[in-house]
């Protein structure tokens, strides 16, 4: 049931350019249960912003999106299978080249049958992780599809690129710096050098400074800005940005602001209207 869809999502499915899907799934979580509400309540929130963006000059009624809810499974208790169940899902969902899709989380896991949904019908896509963590483990509490596995599963197969990363365990340091692009916060610009064909980006949101998302599940000090994201905005070639997804968000602990879910609206926000 949609009770709260995305902030001016008023256009039809066969009229909208971008489909918003969200995946209330969280897997193996180390402490902070949570992220699994964060599609309704950044939805509930969404009504907090305003729908105009100053840094790409226009406004959610100038583009049209349509937002269909969350999927429909039922999520199972073997994490790794529940993640092959959203990727089966997605693919019924995904399937129309002539549109852009954004997926909202749920916690980082899901990234994983997202990206595998929109290689299927994109074929060549880069992976742009935004992210406090390298998310490299090869396997994390048993788990092959885990949060802390994103971008050591997806690398396997596509060339990645890592943005922000400030902290890592011992055991992924060899693989991340052996095969993954790494771009430092204060080399934004490089960015561009790397991105040939479509792109899916992908937009943990403990990669900015918890002064400004605090309701994270691991959060990290000395994070990005809210201008940061809007460089990589400005740098990515929007026409090829054809996955995007937002995760990690806490509303559990989100609680009683709600600014961190108020900030998942912005960049959403910013995101549609960044596109050409
Ligand atoms: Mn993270």
């Amino acid at each position: 049931m949609r009770i709260f869809p995305f902030i001016k999502s008023y256009s039809s499915i066969e009229q909208s350019k971008y489909l918003i899907v969200s995946i209330p799934y969280e897997g193996y979580v180390n402490t902070r249960l949570g992220t699994f509400v964060a599609p309704k309540v950044i939805r509930k929130y969404s009504e907090c912003i305003e729908s105009y963006s100053n840094y790409f000059n226009r406004s959610l009624e100038d583009i049209s999106f349509f937002d269909l809810g969350d999927i429909k499974i039922d999520f199972i208790y073997d994490n790794d299978n529940t993640i092959l169940e959203i990727y089966k899902y997605l693919k019924t969902v995904v399937i129309n080249k002539e549109k852009k899709y954004v997926f909202i989380g749920g916690d980082h896991s899901i990234t994983i049958p997202c990206f595998w949904a929109i290689k299927n019908i994109y074929k060549n896509v880069v992976y742009v992780h935004l992210d406090a963590h390298a998310d490299c483990h090869s396997v994390y509490h048993n788990q092959k599809y885990s949060h802390a596995s994103v971008l050591r599963r997806i690398s396997e197969e596509s060339v990645s690129i890592s943005v922000g990363v400030r902290t890592l365990d011992d055991s992924e340091k060899g693989y991340f710096f052996s095969n993954i692009i790494n771009i430092d916060l204060n080399n934004i610009g490089s960015l561009k050098d790397y991105l040939k064909g479509y792109i899916y980006l992908s937009v943990d949101v403990d990669f900015f400074d918890p002064s400004i998302a605090p309701a994270v599940s691991n959060p990290n000090s000395s994070g990005a800005k809210f201008e940061d994201y809007i460089k990589i905005l400005e740098i990515l070639p929007s026409e090829n940005v054809v996955g995007f997804d937002i995760v990690e968000v806490n509303p559990v602990i989100d609680y009683p602001s709600f600014n961190t879910c108020i900030l998942a609206c912005e960049l959403l926000r910013e995101f549609l209207l960044s596109g050409k």
